[in-house]
Protein backbone atom coordinates (compact mmCIF):
# COMPACT_ATOMS: atom_id res chain seq x y z
CA UNK A 1 0.00 0.00 0.00
CA UNK A 2 1.30 3.52 -1.07
CA UNK A 3 0.29 6.84 -0.18
CA UNK A 4 -0.25 9.11 -3.03
CA UNK A 5 -0.24 12.43 -3.56
CA UNK A 6 -2.77 13.78 -5.72
CA UNK A 7 -3.09 17.25 -7.58
CA UNK A 8 -6.24 19.35 -6.93
CA UNK A 9 -7.78 22.97 -7.33
CA UNK A 10 -8.77 25.08 -4.48
CA UNK A 11 -12.88 25.35 -3.96
CA UNK A 12 -13.55 28.82 -2.42
CA UNK A 13 -16.84 27.71 -0.91
CA UNK A 14 -15.97 25.49 1.87
CA UNK A 15 -16.29 27.67 4.79
CA UNK A 16 -18.16 25.80 7.57
CA UNK A 17 -21.42 27.28 8.68
CA UNK A 18 -23.27 27.12 12.33
CA UNK A 19 -21.97 23.24 12.19
CA UNK A 20 -19.22 22.42 10.17
CA UNK A 21 -19.52 22.56 5.87
CA UNK A 22 -22.68 21.56 4.61
CA UNK A 23 -23.73 21.29 1.01
CA UNK A 24 -25.97 19.10 -1.40
CA UNK A 25 -24.24 15.34 -2.03
CA UNK A 26 -23.77 16.16 -5.19
CA UNK A 27 -21.25 19.17 -4.16
CA UNK A 28 -19.70 16.74 -2.61
CA UNK A 29 -19.27 14.03 -5.35
CA UNK A 30 -17.62 16.18 -7.07
CA UNK A 31 -14.39 15.20 -7.88
CA UNK A 32 -11.72 15.95 -5.28
CA UNK A 33 -14.29 18.14 -3.07
CA UNK A 34 -14.24 16.26 0.02
CA UNK A 35 -11.02 14.83 -0.34
CA UNK A 36 -9.44 18.92 -0.02
CA UNK A 37 -11.74 19.57 3.13
CA UNK A 38 -10.58 16.32 4.59
CA UNK A 39 -6.74 16.87 3.71
CA UNK A 40 -7.73 21.34 5.22
CA UNK A 41 -8.40 19.73 8.71
CA UNK A 42 -5.31 17.37 8.84
CA UNK A 43 -3.11 20.49 7.64
CA UNK A 44 -4.48 22.94 9.59
CA UNK A 45 -4.87 21.51 12.98
CA UNK A 46 -1.33 19.89 14.18
CA UNK A 47 -2.27 16.12 15.36
CA UNK A 48 0.45 15.23 17.85
CA UNK A 49 2.12 11.06 17.08
CA UNK A 50 0.16 8.29 18.46
CA UNK A 51 -3.09 10.58 17.64
CA UNK A 52 -6.35 8.26 17.94
CA UNK A 53 -9.34 9.55 16.35
CA UNK A 54 -12.99 8.97 16.22
CA UNK A 55 -14.42 8.93 13.09
CA UNK A 56 -18.45 8.04 11.99
CA UNK A 57 -21.79 9.66 10.59
CA UNK A 58 -25.57 9.26 10.70
CA UNK A 59 -25.92 7.40 8.29
CA UNK A 60 -27.02 9.18 5.42
CA UNK A 61 -26.45 8.78 1.80
CA UNK A 62 -22.65 9.21 1.15
CA UNK A 63 -21.58 8.38 4.87
CA UNK A 64 -19.45 5.16 3.95
CA UNK A 65 -17.92 6.38 0.48
CA UNK A 66 -17.11 9.22 2.75
CA UNK A 67 -15.49 7.42 5.87
CA UNK A 68 -13.83 5.13 3.56
CA UNK A 69 -11.90 8.05 2.20
CA UNK A 70 -11.32 9.44 5.25
CA UNK A 71 -9.84 6.93 6.35
CA UNK A 72 -7.19 6.00 3.61
CA UNK A 73 -6.62 10.14 3.58
CA UNK A 74 -6.08 9.66 7.57
CA UNK A 75 -3.86 6.89 6.91
CA UNK A 76 -1.75 8.96 4.84
CA UNK A 77 -1.53 11.87 7.32
CA UNK A 78 0.18 9.79 10.06
CA UNK A 79 -2.92 9.11 12.15
CA UNK A 80 -1.87 6.23 14.65
CA UNK A 81 -5.59 4.77 15.23
CA UNK A 82 -9.15 5.29 14.61
CA UNK A 83 -12.02 4.13 16.35
CA UNK A 84 -14.86 3.83 13.39
CA UNK A 85 -18.52 3.41 14.51
CA UNK A 86 -20.11 -0.15 13.23
CA UNK A 87 -21.27 0.25 9.97
CA UNK A 88 -20.25 3.68 9.74
CA UNK A 89 -22.51 4.60 12.27
CA UNK A 90 -22.23 7.03 15.56
CA UNK A 91 -24.18 9.64 16.82
CA UNK A 92 -23.13 13.23 17.24
CA UNK A 93 -23.22 12.92 21.03
CA UNK A 94 -21.96 9.19 20.92
CA UNK A 95 -18.79 10.61 19.05
CA UNK A 96 -18.24 13.23 21.80
CA UNK A 97 -18.18 10.74 24.36
CA UNK A 98 -15.98 8.85 22.62
CA UNK A 99 -13.32 11.30 22.10
CA UNK A 100 -13.59 11.92 25.85
CA UNK A 101 -13.50 8.40 26.95
CA UNK A 102 -10.67 7.29 24.62
CA UNK A 103 -9.02 9.96 25.20
CA UNK A 104 -9.22 11.28 21.86
CA UNK A 105 -7.09 13.96 19.56
CA UNK A 106 -10.61 14.56 17.90
CA UNK A 107 -13.15 13.47 15.50
CA UNK A 108 -15.13 13.39 12.27
CA UNK A 109 -18.40 13.50 12.10
CA UNK A 110 -20.07 12.79 8.53
CA UNK A 111 -24.13 14.08 9.01
CA UNK A 112 -25.96 17.54 7.80
CA UNK A 113 -28.03 16.91 10.92
CA UNK A 114 -31.49 18.02 10.60
CA UNK A 115 -30.86 18.53 6.76
CA UNK A 116 -33.17 16.33 4.31
CA UNK A 117 -30.60 13.14 3.05
CA UNK A 118 -30.34 10.87 -0.37
CA UNK A 119 -29.00 11.54 -3.64
CA UNK A 120 -30.34 14.38 -3.88
CA UNK A 121 -30.85 15.75 -0.05
CA UNK A 122 -27.48 17.17 2.09
CA UNK A 123 -24.40 15.86 3.52
CA UNK A 124 -22.08 17.45 5.75
CA UNK A 125 -19.05 16.92 7.34
CA UNK A 126 -17.76 18.30 11.14
CA UNK A 127 -14.12 18.38 13.07
CA UNK A 128 -14.37 17.75 16.51
CA UNK A 129 -11.52 18.42 19.04
CA UNK A 130 -10.05 16.91 21.79
CA UNK A 131 -12.72 18.17 24.30
CA UNK A 132 -15.62 16.33 22.22
CA UNK A 133 -16.89 19.42 20.96
CA UNK A 134 -17.28 21.43 17.91
CA UNK A 135 -13.82 23.03 16.78
CA UNK A 136 -13.92 26.37 17.73
CA UNK A 137 -14.16 29.17 15.21
CA UNK A 138 -10.03 29.92 15.50
CA UNK A 139 -9.84 26.38 14.27
CA UNK A 140 -12.06 26.39 11.36
CA UNK A 141 -10.85 29.33 10.41
CA UNK A 142 -7.52 27.76 10.17
CA UNK A 143 -8.93 24.78 7.99
CA UNK A 144 -10.97 27.32 5.56
CA UNK A 145 -8.14 29.29 5.17
CA UNK A 146 -6.24 25.94 3.90
CA UNK A 147 -8.90 25.09 1.58
CA UNK A 148 -8.43 28.03 -0.07
CA UNK A 149 -5.05 27.67 -1.59
CA UNK A 150 -4.67 24.05 -1.51
CA UNK A 151 -3.22 22.17 -4.46
CA UNK A 152 -2.67 18.65 -3.17
CA UNK A 153 -3.83 16.27 -0.53
CA UNK A 154 -2.85 12.89 0.78
CA UNK A 155 -4.31 9.62 0.16
CA UNK A 156 -3.15 5.66 0.67
CA UNK A 157 -4.12 3.58 -2.74
CA UNK A 158 -5.74 0.59 -1.09
CA UNK A 159 -9.10 -1.69 -1.06
CA UNK A 160 -11.74 -0.14 1.23
CA UNK A 161 -12.21 -1.29 4.88
CA UNK A 162 -15.08 -4.14 6.05
CA UNK A 163 -16.72 -1.60 8.07
CA UNK A 164 -19.54 -4.31 9.26
CA UNK A 165 -17.18 -6.75 11.24
CA UNK A 166 -16.43 -5.26 15.10
CA UNK A 167 -12.35 -5.70 15.93
CA UNK A 168 -9.43 -4.26 14.27
CA UNK A 169 -7.56 -4.69 11.07
CA UNK A 170 -4.37 -1.64 9.85
CA UNK A 171 -4.73 0.21 7.17
CA UNK A 172 -1.21 0.99 5.96
CA UNK A 173 0.34 2.06 9.61
CA UNK A 174 -2.72 2.92 10.60
CA UNK A 175 -4.96 0.57 13.23
CA UNK A 176 -8.41 0.79 12.31
CA UNK A 177 -11.04 -0.35 14.92
CA UNK A 178 -14.48 -1.18 14.36
CA UNK A 179 -16.47 -0.81 17.55
CA UNK A 180 -20.33 -1.19 18.72
CA UNK A 181 -21.70 2.49 18.19
CA UNK A 182 -24.13 2.21 21.45
CA UNK A 183 -22.33 0.35 24.10
CA UNK A 184 -20.48 2.97 25.51
CA UNK A 185 -23.00 5.59 25.04
CA UNK A 186 -25.56 3.65 26.99
CA UNK A 187 -22.81 3.22 29.62
CA UNK A 188 -22.41 6.82 30.15
CA UNK A 189 -26.38 7.19 30.40
CA UNK A 190 -27.03 4.75 33.15
CA UNK A 191 -23.82 6.31 34.81
CA UNK A 192 -25.81 9.99 34.84
CA UNK A 193 -29.24 8.92 35.42
CA UNK A 194 -31.49 6.60 38.16
CA UNK A 195 -32.11 4.01 35.67
CA UNK A 196 -34.08 1.84 38.28
CA UNK A 197 -36.16 5.03 38.81
CA UNK A 198 -37.27 5.64 35.37
CA UNK A 199 -37.90 1.83 34.69
CA UNK A 200 -40.02 1.04 37.82
CA UNK A 201 -42.23 4.06 36.53
CA UNK A 202 -42.27 2.50 33.38
CA UNK A 203 -43.06 -1.07 34.52
CA UNK A 204 -46.05 0.50 36.30
CA UNK A 205 -47.95 1.30 33.14
CA UNK A 206 -45.90 4.86 31.69
CA UNK A 207 -46.05 5.06 28.26
CA UNK A 208 -43.27 6.58 25.80
CA UNK A 209 -43.21 6.85 21.73
CA UNK A 210 -40.29 8.15 20.76
CA UNK A 211 -39.77 8.91 17.04
CA UNK A 212 -36.07 7.91 15.52
CA UNK A 213 -37.23 9.65 12.12
CA UNK A 214 -35.58 6.94 10.57
CA UNK A 215 -32.22 8.73 11.76
CA UNK A 216 -29.81 7.49 13.79
CA UNK A 217 -30.84 7.79 17.15
CA UNK A 218 -33.07 4.50 16.59
CA UNK A 219 -30.30 2.08 17.51
CA UNK A 220 -29.23 3.98 20.74
CA UNK A 221 -33.14 5.00 21.62
CA UNK A 222 -34.18 1.12 20.97
CA UNK A 223 -31.24 -0.34 23.32
CA UNK A 224 -32.46 2.46 26.14
CA UNK A 225 -35.99 2.67 26.18
CA UNK A 226 -36.85 -0.60 25.13
CA UNK A 227 -34.69 -3.07 26.04
CA UNK A 228 -32.95 -1.10 29.02
CA UNK A 229 -35.54 0.88 30.48
CA UNK A 230 -38.09 -1.67 29.46
CA UNK A 231 -41.07 0.42 27.19
CA UNK A 232 -43.00 -1.99 25.36
CA UNK A 233 -41.96 -2.86 21.86
CA UNK A 234 -42.47 -0.94 19.36
CA UNK A 235 -41.98 2.68 21.81
CA UNK A 236 -39.75 3.61 19.42
CA UNK A 237 -40.88 4.48 15.64
CA UNK A 238 -39.22 5.04 12.59
CA UNK A 239 -35.91 3.58 14.32
CA UNK A 240 -33.93 1.80 11.44
CA UNK A 241 -31.89 4.66 10.11
CA UNK A 242 -32.18 5.08 6.45
CA UNK A 243 -30.12 6.85 3.73
CA UNK A 244 -32.75 9.13 2.93
CA UNK A 245 -34.47 9.31 6.55
CA UNK A 246 -37.71 8.20 4.53
CA UNK A 247 -37.58 10.96 2.37
CA UNK A 248 -38.42 12.99 5.41
CA UNK A 249 -36.69 16.29 7.34
CA UNK A 250 -35.31 14.82 10.41
CA UNK A 251 -35.83 17.75 11.95
CA UNK A 252 -37.75 17.50 15.29
CA UNK A 253 -40.31 20.15 15.09
CA UNK A 254 -43.87 20.34 15.15
CA UNK A 255 -43.74 20.44 10.99
CA UNK A 256 -41.55 17.62 10.69
CA UNK A 257 -42.42 15.12 13.69
CA UNK A 258 -46.31 16.02 12.50
CA UNK A 259 -47.33 12.03 13.14
CA UNK A 260 -45.56 12.19 16.37
CA UNK A 261 -47.24 15.02 17.23
CA UNK A 262 -51.14 14.34 16.40
CA UNK A 263 -50.45 11.12 18.23
CA UNK A 264 -49.71 13.32 21.66
CA UNK A 265 -52.80 15.06 20.77
CA UNK A 266 -55.06 12.28 20.07
CA UNK A 267 -57.23 10.39 22.53
CA UNK A 268 -54.15 7.41 22.53
CA UNK A 269 -51.51 9.91 23.41
CA UNK A 270 -48.47 8.20 25.12
CA UNK A 271 -47.91 9.95 28.74
CA UNK A 272 -44.22 10.73 27.07
CA UNK A 273 -43.49 11.71 23.08
CA UNK A 274 -40.60 12.87 22.20
CA UNK A 275 -38.50 12.47 18.92
CA UNK A 276 -34.85 13.16 17.86
CA UNK A 277 -33.14 14.92 14.84
CA UNK A 278 -31.03 13.43 11.96
CA UNK A 279 -27.86 13.26 14.34
CA UNK A 280 -29.44 12.37 17.84
CA UNK A 281 -28.11 16.08 19.38
CA UNK A 282 -31.61 17.26 19.71
CA UNK A 283 -34.89 16.04 21.30
CA UNK A 284 -38.88 17.43 21.52
CA UNK A 285 -40.77 16.72 24.21
CA UNK A 286 -44.32 16.13 24.39
CA UNK A 287 -46.89 15.21 27.28
CA UNK A 288 -50.60 13.65 26.92
CA UNK A 289 -51.97 17.14 24.83
CA UNK A 290 -48.67 18.91 25.13
CA UNK A 291 -46.08 20.28 23.20
CA UNK A 292 -42.86 21.52 25.25
CA UNK A 293 -41.23 24.64 23.93
CA UNK A 294 -37.38 23.89 23.61
CA UNK A 295 -36.38 26.91 25.58
CA UNK A 296 -39.14 26.10 28.35
CA UNK A 297 -37.54 22.74 28.15
CA UNK A 298 -34.39 24.14 29.20
CA UNK A 299 -35.33 26.15 32.10
CA UNK A 300 -37.63 23.08 33.19
CA UNK A 301 -34.59 20.68 33.18
CA UNK A 302 -32.26 23.30 34.43
CA UNK A 303 -34.63 23.95 37.69
CA UNK A 304 -35.53 20.49 38.18
CA UNK A 305 -31.56 18.70 37.23
CA UNK A 306 -30.85 17.99 41.22
CA UNK A 307 -33.57 15.30 41.36
CA UNK A 308 -30.83 13.24 38.54
CA UNK A 309 -27.68 11.68 40.72
CA UNK A 310 -25.51 13.30 38.03
CA UNK A 311 -26.39 16.93 38.71
CA UNK A 312 -27.29 16.10 42.66
CA UNK A 313 -25.16 18.70 43.82
CA UNK A 314 -26.38 21.38 41.69
CA UNK A 315 -25.37 23.18 38.52
CA UNK A 316 -22.39 25.68 38.54
CA UNK A 317 -24.51 28.05 35.86
CA UNK A 318 -26.36 27.65 32.66
CA UNK A 319 -26.23 29.18 29.47
CA UNK A 320 -28.52 29.64 26.74
CA UNK A 321 -27.75 30.74 22.88
CA UNK A 322 -29.07 34.42 22.00
CA UNK A 323 -32.30 33.95 20.63
CA UNK A 324 -33.23 31.01 22.72
CA UNK A 325 -35.81 32.46 25.18
CA UNK A 326 -34.90 33.82 28.44
CA UNK A 327 -37.13 31.33 30.18
CA UNK A 328 -33.64 29.71 31.65
CA UNK A 329 -32.59 33.20 33.11
CA UNK A 330 -35.25 33.17 35.65
CA UNK A 331 -34.38 29.71 36.94
CA UNK A 332 -30.62 30.68 36.74
CA UNK A 333 -31.39 33.82 38.69
CA UNK A 334 -33.86 31.96 41.23
CA UNK A 335 -31.02 28.98 41.67
CA UNK A 336 -28.44 32.01 42.54
CA UNK A 337 -26.01 31.22 39.48
CA UNK A 338 -24.51 33.12 36.39
CA UNK A 339 -26.85 32.76 33.30
CA UNK A 340 -24.47 33.20 29.92
CA UNK A 341 -25.92 33.92 26.22
CA UNK A 342 -23.79 32.42 23.70
CA UNK A 343 -23.77 33.03 20.17
CA UNK A 344 -26.25 30.32 17.73
CA UNK A 345 -24.01 26.96 17.34
CA UNK A 346 -23.03 24.67 19.84
CA UNK A 347 -18.99 25.30 19.85
CA UNK A 348 -19.74 28.67 21.64
CA UNK A 349 -21.36 26.47 24.54
CA UNK A 350 -17.43 24.69 24.83
CA UNK A 351 -15.45 26.48 26.66
CA UNK A 352 -17.61 27.43 29.11
CA UNK A 353 -18.42 23.90 29.77
CA UNK A 354 -14.48 23.05 29.94
CA UNK A 355 -13.75 26.28 32.51
CA UNK A 356 -17.13 24.70 34.47
CA UNK A 357 -18.61 27.74 34.49
CA UNK A 358 -21.86 26.13 33.15
CA UNK A 359 -23.22 22.36 33.64
CA UNK A 360 -26.09 22.91 31.59
CA UNK A 361 -27.03 24.62 28.15
CA UNK A 362 -28.85 24.72 25.32
CA UNK A 363 -30.70 26.15 22.46
CA UNK A 364 -34.13 27.05 20.88
CA UNK A 365 -33.74 24.60 18.44
CA UNK A 366 -34.46 21.85 20.43
CA UNK A 367 -30.88 21.07 21.63
CA UNK A 368 -30.09 20.42 25.01
CA UNK A 369 -26.90 18.89 27.00
CA UNK A 370 -24.51 19.24 29.97
CA UNK A 371 -20.96 19.07 31.20
CA UNK A 372 -21.00 15.57 30.15
CA UNK A 373 -20.23 15.98 27.13
CA UNK A 374 -19.05 18.84 24.59
CA UNK A 375 -22.43 18.42 22.33
CA UNK A 376 -26.18 18.72 22.76
CA UNK A 377 -27.80 15.27 23.42
CA UNK A 378 -31.14 14.66 22.49
CA UNK A 379 -31.57 10.98 24.03
CA UNK A 380 -29.52 12.81 27.67
CA UNK A 381 -32.67 15.32 27.52
CA UNK A 382 -35.64 12.26 27.26
CA UNK A 383 -33.42 10.29 30.43
CA UNK A 384 -33.26 13.40 32.52
CA UNK A 385 -37.28 14.56 31.84
CA UNK A 386 -37.65 10.76 32.29
CA UNK A 387 -36.16 10.80 35.54
CA UNK A 388 -37.49 13.82 36.46
CA UNK A 389 -40.88 12.64 36.18
CA UNK A 390 -40.10 9.21 37.88
CA UNK A 391 -38.75 10.88 41.22
CA UNK A 392 -41.54 13.61 41.52
CA UNK A 393 -44.45 11.12 40.08
CA UNK A 394 -45.89 14.05 38.07
CA UNK A 395 -47.37 14.34 34.47
CA UNK A 396 -45.47 16.63 31.82
CA UNK A 397 -48.16 18.63 31.57
CA UNK A 398 -48.39 19.25 35.37
CA UNK A 399 -44.43 19.91 35.70
CA UNK A 400 -44.41 22.39 32.80
CA UNK A 401 -47.65 24.38 34.05
CA UNK A 402 -45.90 24.36 37.59
CA UNK A 403 -43.10 25.97 35.82
CA UNK A 404 -45.07 28.83 34.23
CA UNK A 405 -46.72 29.59 37.77
CA UNK A 406 -43.83 29.86 39.13
CA UNK A 407 -41.86 31.61 37.08
CA UNK A 408 -43.95 33.13 34.82
CA UNK A 409 -44.13 32.29 30.93
CA UNK A 410 -41.76 33.28 28.21
CA UNK A 411 -43.97 32.91 24.99
CA UNK A 412 -41.73 31.87 22.09
CA UNK A 413 -41.69 30.97 18.47
CA UNK A 414 -39.81 30.86 15.92
CA UNK A 415 -40.70 31.36 12.30
CA UNK A 416 -38.73 30.23 9.69
CA UNK A 417 -38.73 31.48 6.27
CA UNK A 418 -36.97 28.73 4.08
CA UNK A 419 -35.39 28.98 0.68
CA UNK A 420 -35.70 32.58 0.30
CA UNK A 421 -33.80 34.16 -2.34
CA UNK A 422 -30.46 34.82 -0.70
CA UNK A 423 -29.84 38.27 -2.03
CA UNK A 424 -33.40 39.40 -0.44
CA UNK A 425 -32.40 38.05 2.68
CA UNK A 426 -29.02 39.97 2.67
CA UNK A 427 -30.80 42.99 1.97
CA UNK A 428 -33.41 42.45 4.46
CA UNK A 429 -30.84 42.00 7.56
CA UNK A 430 -28.64 44.86 6.18
CA UNK A 431 -31.51 47.85 5.99
CA UNK A 432 -32.37 46.04 9.42
CA UNK A 433 -28.76 47.00 9.99
CA UNK A 434 -28.84 49.96 8.74
CA UNK A 435 -31.17 51.19 11.16
CA UNK A 436 -29.99 50.05 14.11
CA UNK A 437 -29.49 53.50 15.47
CA UNK A 438 -33.02 55.08 14.45
CA UNK A 439 -35.17 52.09 16.63
CA UNK A 440 -34.54 53.17 20.22
CA UNK A 441 -38.02 55.31 21.10
CA UNK A 442 -40.02 54.08 18.12
CA UNK A 443 -43.31 52.96 18.98
CA UNK A 444 -45.67 50.47 17.33
CA UNK A 445 -49.21 50.23 19.23
CA UNK A 446 -48.27 50.31 22.93
CA UNK A 447 -44.95 48.81 22.77
CA UNK A 448 -41.60 51.22 22.54
CA UNK A 449 -38.38 49.95 21.55
CA UNK A 450 -35.56 50.00 24.22
CA UNK A 451 -32.52 48.44 22.71
CA UNK A 452 -31.37 47.48 19.58
CA UNK A 453 -28.37 45.79 17.85
CA UNK A 454 -26.40 43.25 16.35
CA UNK A 455 -25.58 41.02 18.46
CA UNK A 456 -21.88 40.14 19.72
CA UNK A 457 -20.04 37.77 22.11
CA UNK A 458 -16.98 37.85 24.12
CA UNK A 459 -16.34 34.78 25.39
CA UNK A 460 -15.44 35.13 29.05
CA UNK A 461 -12.71 32.61 28.89
CA UNK A 462 -10.36 33.32 25.77
CA UNK A 463 -11.62 37.13 25.18
CA UNK A 464 -12.37 36.07 21.29
CA UNK A 465 -15.28 37.73 19.45
CA UNK A 466 -17.78 37.12 17.59
CA UNK A 467 -19.66 39.48 15.98
CA UNK A 468 -22.81 39.79 13.27
CA UNK A 469 -24.81 37.03 15.04
CA UNK A 470 -28.64 38.56 14.69
CA UNK A 471 -30.46 41.53 15.01
CA UNK A 472 -32.16 41.74 18.29
CA UNK A 473 -34.62 44.06 18.37
CA UNK A 474 -36.08 44.76 22.49
CA UNK A 475 -39.17 46.24 23.71
CA UNK A 476 -39.32 48.24 26.72
CA UNK A 477 -41.92 45.50 27.89
CA UNK A 478 -39.27 42.90 27.92
CA UNK A 479 -40.62 41.79 24.50
CA UNK A 480 -37.85 40.47 22.04
CA UNK A 481 -37.94 39.90 18.65
CA UNK A 482 -34.26 38.78 16.74
CA UNK A 483 -33.62 38.28 13.28
CA UNK A 484 -30.51 35.75 11.97
CA UNK A 485 -30.05 34.11 8.61
CA UNK A 486 -29.49 30.00 9.11
CA UNK A 487 -25.88 28.79 8.73
CA UNK A 488 -27.13 25.47 8.00
CA UNK A 489 -29.29 25.67 4.81
CA UNK A 490 -27.78 24.30 1.40
CA UNK A 491 -31.05 26.35 -0.83
CA UNK A 492 -30.94 30.07 -0.87
CA UNK A 493 -31.27 31.48 2.60
CA UNK A 494 -33.15 30.98 5.30
CA UNK A 495 -34.12 33.50 7.25
CA UNK A 496 -35.30 32.88 11.34
CA UNK A 497 -37.16 35.22 12.90
CA UNK A 498 -37.67 35.10 16.58
CA UNK A 499 -40.69 36.29 18.69
CA UNK A 500 -40.69 36.43 22.82
CA UNK A 501 -43.32 37.91 24.83
CA UNK A 502 -42.98 37.71 29.10
CA UNK A 503 -46.28 37.01 31.06
CA UNK A 504 -46.07 37.44 34.92
CA UNK A 505 -49.73 37.12 35.02
CA UNK A 506 -50.23 34.02 36.35
CA UNK A 507 -53.69 33.34 35.67
CA UNK A 508 -52.38 34.08 31.68
CA UNK A 509 -49.81 31.56 31.35
CA UNK A 510 -51.87 29.00 29.10
CA UNK A 511 -52.93 31.09 26.15
CA UNK A 512 -52.08 29.45 22.91
CA UNK A 513 -48.38 30.81 21.88
CA UNK A 514 -49.26 32.23 18.39
CA UNK A 515 -51.84 34.30 19.99
CA UNK A 516 -49.62 35.58 22.74
CA UNK A 517 -47.46 36.89 20.36
CA UNK A 518 -49.73 38.00 17.81
CA UNK A 519 -48.98 41.56 18.30
CA UNK A 520 -44.64 41.03 17.84
CA UNK A 521 -45.54 38.89 14.83
CA UNK A 522 -47.13 42.03 13.60
CA UNK A 523 -44.74 44.22 14.51
CA UNK A 524 -41.62 41.99 13.20
CA UNK A 525 -43.61 42.12 9.75
CA UNK A 526 -43.50 46.26 10.21
CA UNK A 527 -40.11 46.01 11.05
CA UNK A 528 -39.01 44.45 8.05
CA UNK A 529 -41.02 44.20 5.61
CA UNK A 530 -41.11 40.74 5.81
CA UNK A 531 -43.73 39.87 3.61
CA UNK A 532 -42.56 41.84 0.45
CA UNK A 533 -39.10 41.15 1.05
CA UNK A 534 -39.45 37.00 1.75
CA UNK A 535 -42.22 37.08 -0.90
CA UNK A 536 -43.73 34.86 1.18
CA UNK A 537 -47.25 35.65 3.29
CA UNK A 538 -46.75 33.31 6.25
CA UNK A 539 -43.55 31.53 7.60
CA UNK A 540 -43.08 28.04 5.75
CA UNK A 541 -42.15 26.60 9.83
CA UNK A 542 -43.75 27.70 12.73
CA UNK A 543 -42.42 26.26 16.01
C1 LIG B 1 -29.41 25.53 13.39
C2 LIG B 1 -29.98 25.90 14.74
C3 LIG B 1 -28.87 26.03 15.77
C4 LIG B 1 -28.07 24.72 15.81
C5 LIG B 1 -27.58 24.37 14.43
C6 LIG B 1 -26.89 23.04 14.39
O1 LIG B 1 -28.52 26.54 12.95
O2 LIG B 1 -30.72 27.10 14.66
O3 LIG B 1 -29.43 26.34 17.01
O4 LIG B 1 -26.98 24.85 16.67
O5 LIG B 1 -28.67 24.31 13.51
O6 LIG B 1 -27.71 22.04 14.92
P1 LIG B 1 -28.93 27.67 11.92
O7 LIG B 1 -27.67 28.42 11.64
O8 LIG B 1 -29.51 26.98 10.74
O9 LIG B 1 -29.97 28.51 12.60
V1 LIG B 1 -27.61 20.48 14.32
O10 LIG B 1 -28.63 19.57 15.20
O11 LIG B 1 -27.71 20.79 12.76
O12 LIG B 1 -26.01 19.94 14.51
CO1 LIG C 1 -28.27 17.69 14.94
Amino acid sequence: MTVITVKTKAFLDQKPGTSGLRKKVKQFQVQHYLENFVQSIFSAVEFPENATLVVGGDGRYYNKEAIQTILKMAAANGIKRVLVGQNGLLSTPAVSNLIRKYECVGGIVLSASHNPGGPNGDFGIKFNAANGGPALERVTDSIFTVTKSITEYQILESDDIDLHTLGCSSLGDMEVEIIDPVIDYVKMMEDLFDFNAIQTMIAGGFSIKFDAMHAITGPYAKAIFEERLGAEAGSVINAVPLTDFGGGHPDPNPVYAKTLVEHMFSETAADFGAASDGDGDRNIILGKGIYVAPSDSLAILTANAHIAPAYKNGISGAARSMPTSMAVDRVAADLGVPCFETPTGWKFFGNLLDANQITICGEESAGTGSDHIREKDGIWAVLLWLNILAVTQKSVKQLTTEHWRKFGRNYYSRHDYEGIDKAAANKLMNDLRSKLDQFPGRCFGLEQIQKADDFEYCDPTDNSVTSGQGVRIIFESGCRIVFRLSGTGTDGATLRVYLERYEGDISRTELETQDALAEMILIADQIADLSTLTGMDKPSVIS
